[in-house]
Parts: structure tokens; C-alpha cells; sequence
């Protein structure tokens, strides 16, 4: 076909992936003359499917609520064509926008704000490469951040109550929450551009819902970091004192609810948000509370239902006006439970034969006199003489003298004496 372009179909090559081929045309003349070789600028064979090699923000990184959220999207060759949908886990599809740029790299945008603790899922499909390879459909997905978990740790902590209280006081519109719908944690937030109680509530929903899980009430083993706590009681408060720079607190203690419950007390500051957040569990003697402290003790309140010794577990942390850590520690505590009265109790067994036992409550610390009378107003006995702390007394009498021998069945009189109380009773002695 002399002097015409001519075409040729090749069959049964066995063309390899990424290897370029050239063709290369020679022709013969009818007298059987060689041309020269003309070559062609070669093509690459592509059988590859196209897909995302990369992204600007690795999968399952925590997303803030309220910053939309911009991604990079970087193809393993160019392509004609790309398609991404969005999903959410808990809502409908948030706002996207995307674009295929230099046919290698796709910029989605995605608006905030999202739905507190949602899931949100890319799907980028359709992908074709420029020999008509489609790539197969893949998925990324990206959690959301918890509604005032400000640190982006997972939970609604001492910080984030920090970090909360200090936006509300300075009016810092970037710690805004509220107002919110929905349930905790799913809070879809719709600011509104200042504080209101709305605000406060959708803190308290959040920190509540945290807190409330299983097992955050346990007194946690901390190492100890800076001083050992400082801690006192009286009968009723618990008073703990937290290290000079200590700007916020959680204390969490565990303690035998059958002999004493320990309450928090909530605190309420001067421009009326909450200035301690407390979570009590009576039934299983648990109570956690996160306390912004002003070189104040952090008082507990106490119900004592014991005489006996008690042992409590603390657990506490300190953070300083920065959020920065600067004292925690694990320690069991004993109290030693204080009456709010004197007294002097009736003696068992009554009549007795021949031991019998007496308790008596100081209040405070006292010099203390117990004596024993025989119904002449005679001394029999010396029990107890000398200073006694305050607290839950006991002592027994065997029914012997100050000489040691044995009285005599009858009535006795049993008589405590300190300088602010004076009591006497009576007891029997049976043969
Ligand atoms: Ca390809
Ligand atoms: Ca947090
Ligand atoms: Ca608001």
C-alpha cells in the first residue's frame, strides 16, 4: 500500500505493566531497497488500578468538633475522574466539598461543626486512571472528638473543667459549647456566641456522662508525684490541702459504706458556675470530685457510723493554672472516728459476773478519771486515770479491787470525771 498510511493490529503480546514499547517501522521497496528504521516515541503499558496512596491526616486521628476539617487525599498516578461520599456514624453526612486537582491529589473540606463523639467515613470511588482502569472503593474514617474534651484525651477531666471554667470566666468564645441537642455524649452543639447556663449544662451533660461510666468512681494507683497530701478530719469533714500552685483537683475516694459515707460538697463561685463537679456512689462508697481551687481546702463531708477504725483509699492529682501536672498519689487513710459528745455508756454484760465492759467517747483529747464506787460512795477501784485522746473508748473490769482481791456480789457505781463532763452509773455484780 505504497505511499498510503496503513494500520497494523498486534495480537498475543505478552506486554508487561510499567514497560515502555517503541514501534519500529522499516520498509521495502519493490526492487527490494531497505528504508531506514523510523521508531515511535514509545507508549507505557498500564494495567494498575488507581487508589489513594496517602492522606495529610493519617485515618482514625481525632477530629476537633468545631474546626472543619480539610484533607488531602494524594493518588497513586493521575486520574480522569474521582468520586468521594461522605457518611457519619451517628448523623446525617455533614457539608462536603471536594476537588480533583492535578489529576493526582483530592481536597475535601467537610464542615464543622460535627456531633460530639460521631464517626466520619470518606468513600473514594470511581477512580480512573487515563487507560481506563477503575480502582477498586476504599474507606477512611476519622472519629470525632468529645463535646469539652478540650485536651482531645477521651475523657471529660480535671483540665478540661479547667479549661472550661477559665473560657467562661474570661469569655473565650473558642471554649464555647452551647446550646446543644441531642443526648451526651451525641451533643450536636450550636453555639450561639456567648455564655449562658446553656453552656454550663452542656458541660455538665458531658462531664456527667464520662464520669458516670463504670469504674471511673475506682480510686486509681498513682505514682506519687510532689508532696505527700496533706489530709485532716474532724467528726464530720474530710479537709484536704492541695499544694501551693494547685489551680484544679481530682480527688476520688473509696471508702466502706457500712461505716461511714463521705459526700462532696459542691461549691458554687461568684459569677455562678459550678466551681466543684462531684459524682457519689452511696451504695458502693464511691465519690470522685474535680475541684478549681483558690488556695482553699477541699472539704468533704462525713457521716461516721463507726467506733472502729477506718480505712479509706484516696486517689488525687493536681494540675496548676497551665493544666500541667504537679502532684499525685494513691494512699490508704486511716480515720479514727471522733463523737461529737462526751458520754459514758451502760456497762455489758449488766449484771455481769465477773468481767464487765465500759465505753466512754471524748469528744477531744482530756485528762480522764474512771472510777468504780460500791454503794457506800466508797473508792473500790482506779480503772482509768490519765490523758486519753479523743475518740471511741473502752476498758473492762474484772470485778477486783485496787488491792487486787475479789469484791463481793452487790450494787456498784461506775463514774468518769474530766474537767468538762461528769457522769455516773450503775451496775450489779452476780455470784
Ligand atoms: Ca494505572
Ligand atoms: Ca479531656
Ligand atoms: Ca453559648
Amino acid at each position: 500500500d505504497i505511499g498510503n498510511d496503513t494500520s497494523y493490529i498486534f495480537t498475543g503480546l505478552d506486554l508487561q505493566d510499567g514497560d515502555r514499547y517503541y514501534v519500529n517501522v522499516r520498509a521495502t521497496d519493490l526492487i527490494g531497497n531497505l528504508s531506514a528504521v523510523a521508531s515511535s516515541n514509545g507508549f507505557v503499558v498500564d494495567l494498575t488500578e488507581p487508589n489513594v496512596s496517602s492522606i495529610s491526616i493519617p485515618t482514625a486521628t481525632t477530629v476537633p468538633l468545631f474546626e472543619d476539617l480539610n484533607l488531602a487525599f494524594t493518588l497513586s498516578e493521575p486520574v480522569l475522574n474521582a468520586e468521594v461520599l461522605t457518611s457519619a456514624a451517628i448523623t446525617l453526612p455533614p457539608r462536603t466539598d471536594y476537588t480533583l486537582v492535578d489529576s493526582t491529589t483530592i481536597n475535601v473540606t467537610v464542615y464543622a461543626p460535627f456531633t460530639s463523639g460521631d464517626e466520619i467515613s470518606f468513600t473514594i470511588q470511581k477512580l480512573t486512571d487515563r487507560a481506563g482502569n477503575m480502582g477498586t472503593t476504599q474507606e477512611f474514617s476519622y472519629p470525632i472528638s468529645y463535646l469539652a474534651d478540650y485536651d482531645l484525651d477521651g475523657s471529660i477531666g480535671v483540665v478540661d473543667f479547667n479549661e472550661f471554667v477559665t473560657g467562661w470566666s474570661n469569655k473565650d468564645l473558642e471554649r464555647e459549647l452551647g446550646p446543644v441537642t441531642g443526648s451526651a455524649p451525641h451533643l450536636i452543639p450550636n453555639r450561639d456566641g456567648e455564655y449562658t447556663s446553656q453552656d454550663g449544662m452542656a458541660f455538665y451533660y458531658m462531664w456527667h456522662w464520662y464520669n458516670g461510666q463504670a469504674g471511673k468512681l475506682q480510686a486509681k494507683r498513682l505514682p506519687l508525684i510532689g508532696d505527700e497530701l496533706g489530709i485532716n478530719y474532724t467528726n464530720d469533714q474530710l479537709s484536704i490541702t492541695p499544694p501551693k500552685d494547685a489551680h484544679g483537683s481530682e480527688i476520688i475516694i473509696n471508702y466502706p459504706q457500712d461505716q461511714i459515707q463521705i459526700l462532696s460538697r459542691l461549691n458554687t463561685s461568684y459569677d455562678g458556675i459550678a466551681k466543684s463537679l462531684a459524682k457519689t456512689d452511696t451504695l458502693t462508697g464511691q465519690v470522685l470530685a474535680h475541684t478549681l481551687v483558690e488556695k482553699e481546702n477541699i472539704i468533704f463531708d462525713l457521716d461516721v457510723r463507726s467506733r472502729q477504725e477506718i480505712t479509706i483509699q484516696v486517689s488525687y492529682e493536681f494540675i496548676d493554672k497551665g493544666n500541667e501536672m504537679i502532684g499525685s498519689g494513691f494512699i490508704d487513710y486511716i480515720l479514727t472516728p471522733i463523737p461529737t459528745e462526751f458520754s459514758l455508756k451502760q456497762n455489758y454484760p449488766n449484771p455481769f459476773n465477773p468481767i464487765t465492759t465500759i465505753n466512754y467517747d471524748l469528744p477531744k483529747d482530756a485528762m480522764v478519771n474512771v472510777m468504780i464506787y460500791d454503794i457506800l460512795g466508797r473508792e473500790v477501784k482506779s480503772l482509768v486515770r490519765g490523758v486519753k485522746e479523743a475518740g471511741y473508748h473502752t476498758v473492762t473490769w474484772d470485778s477486783k479491787d485496787n488491792a487486787g482481791s475479789l469484791v463481793s456480789a452487790g450494787i456498784y457505781f461506775y463514774q468518769i470525771q474530766s474537767k468538762d463532763f461528769v457522769k455516773t452509773k450503775k451496775m450489779i455484780l452476780l455470784k
